[in-house]
């Protein structure tokens, strides 16, 4: 996050390219005339957050503040993760326990510890049924609404810049199989209730991404359906979101659906990123393991789950400390559920959902480029998709002219030359090798009007 306003991937992976360099100098890879051998092995990632910045991915976890003075919690935190969650710290009821009187300090507490330690933020929840503070609770009608609206402005604006992804609406929709929104204070203001929430959030910080979150929409069933429903219209009608967060506890209860995958790949078909917000897995042993193992495997073939969050560190930090759902046992040593983890960011046995060509292609030129843009008043999301040509491609930059006053805010999956006017957009490292007739998109967000984007693609 080292200038917020113009973010794109490239601090995560510098920070990843240090360690790979680190592990290869320890590993003492060989460096024979000027070219460095690299085993497959060799860029394993020997951490969570470099294991998944070498996939384009973060590793969060859910952080406590009262926890920040723990040696044991605070050397995994900063040894294994990249991104941060505050638990409870940024909830109505931690940052607004008056009206109009705001309290920040354990959520700033986390927020400085992230920053110094190069880790991102992902800030939750500015809406939600539960954890309002009292006087919330006691509210109704239009000043429940006026409440909610100042609530978002002051704490998205307080944290503006520093902030990745806002749960903007957290667990807005009922279980079970009404496909209904829950029943709640926020709710009965109307049922604009969320547009308005999403809105707000990117007047207050405009360069987060702003997310809907909810759990039991792992699969498909009739709240994710009804989820979808909502993003697909918030799209269609130029509402700002861009992801979807899906929680993920899982339990006997509640075990991994068969079609998480699926469900995360239809909703990234929507234009969204789709990140795993609140990963636990209770149980123990190798079925733990393994369950683990599938949820990464399901983010990694998802081209648009851009990261993963656990629900916490140790299992005593848990919510749900009986079940043992965490990576970490109590006293902080890795379990059979974390090696699984790891192994499956470093690729295990997995296959590559895109396999690379098998031959590198000759450089050529083929290459095309088309956008889709989402927009609202004062700004807007381009999607961007590049094809290979017959060739293939090794590398590829998308050109575009950005209309007089647009600026870019945040770009993903590819770097950009400029912020405003004619601006070159590179490859990253993992999607530039595309095969013939492949396509990857690339994405930003900007600040003023769209016009016509007209991109150019050159293939290297
Ligand atoms: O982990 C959180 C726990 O410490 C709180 O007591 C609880 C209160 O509602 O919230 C927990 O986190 C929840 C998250 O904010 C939203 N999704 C469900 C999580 C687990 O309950």
């Amino acid at each position: 996050m080292s200038n917020p306003a113009v973010r794109t991937d490239r601090p995560t992976r510098a920070r990843a390219r240090r360690r790979l360099a680190l592990v290869l100098v320890t590993t003492g890879a060989l460096v024979a005339g000027g070219t460095i051998a690299l085993a497959p092995s060799a860029s394993a990632g020997t951490t969570l957050a470099a294991a998944a910045a070498e996939r384009g991915r973060y590793f969060g976890t859910a952080v406590a503040a009262n926890k920040l003075s723990d040696p044991v919690y605070v050397g995994i935190l900063n040894r294994e993760f990249d991104m941060v969650t505050p638990e409870n710290e940024m909830k109505w009821d931690a940052t607004e326990p008056s009206q109009n009187t705001f309290t920040f300090g354990n959520a700033d507490r986390i927020v400085a510890s992230a920053q110094a330690n190069g880790q991102r933020v992902r800030g939750h929840a500015l809406a939600w049924h539960s954890q309002q503070p009292g006087w919330v609770q006691n509210l109704s009608g239009s000043a429940l609404r006026a409440a909610m609206v100042n609530h978002i402005t002051r704490v998205a604006s307080y944290y503006r810049g520093k902030i990745y992804a806002w749960d903007v609406v957290n667990e807005a929709f009922a279980d079970g199989g009404s496909g209904a929104r829950r029943d709640s204070n926020l709710q009965r203001t109307g049922n604009d209730w969320i547009e308005v929430a999403f809105r707000t959030a990117r007047a207050a910080d405009p360069g987060a991404k702003l997310c809907y979150n909810d759990y039991n929409t792992d699969g498909q069933n009739a709240k994710s359906n009804a989820v979808y429903a909502m993003v697909a219209d918030f799209k269609a009608r130029g509402v700002p979101i861009d992801c979807v967060g899906f929680q993920s506890h899982f339990n006997a209860q509640s075990p991994i659906p068969a079609d998480y995958q699926a469900n995360l790949q239809r909703f990234a078909d929507l234009g969204v990123e789709v990140q795993i917000t609140e990963l636990d897995i209770e149980g123990s042993g190798t079925t733990q393991a393994e369950n683990y193992a599938r949820v990464v495997r399901a983010c990694l073939a998802v081209a648009r789950c851009t990261g993963i969050t656990v629900w916490g560190i140790r299992d005593s930090d848990s919510w749900r400390a009986g079940g043992t759902p965490l990576l970490f046992d109590a006293s902080g040593n890795k379990k059979p559920a974390y090696t699984a983890t790891l192994n499956a960011l470093n690729g295990g046995t997995t296959p590559p959902t895109t396999p690379p060509p098998t031959t590198t292609p000759p450089p050529g030129t083929g290459c095309s480029a088309s956008a889709t843009v989402n927009a609202w008043n004062g700004g807007f999301v381009a999607t961007i998709r590049v094809t290979a040509g017959a060739a293939g491609t090794n590398g590829w930059t998308v050109g575009l002219t950005l209309q007089s006053g647009a600026t870019l805010v945040n770009t993903w999956n590819a770097s950009p030359s400029a912020s405003s006017g004619a601006v070159q957009f590179r490859n990253v490292s993992y999607n530039g090798r595309l095969g013939a007739g492949q396509t990857t998109e690339f994405g930003f967000q900007a600040n003023g009007s769209a016009g016509t984007l007209t991109p150019t693609c050159t293939a290297s």
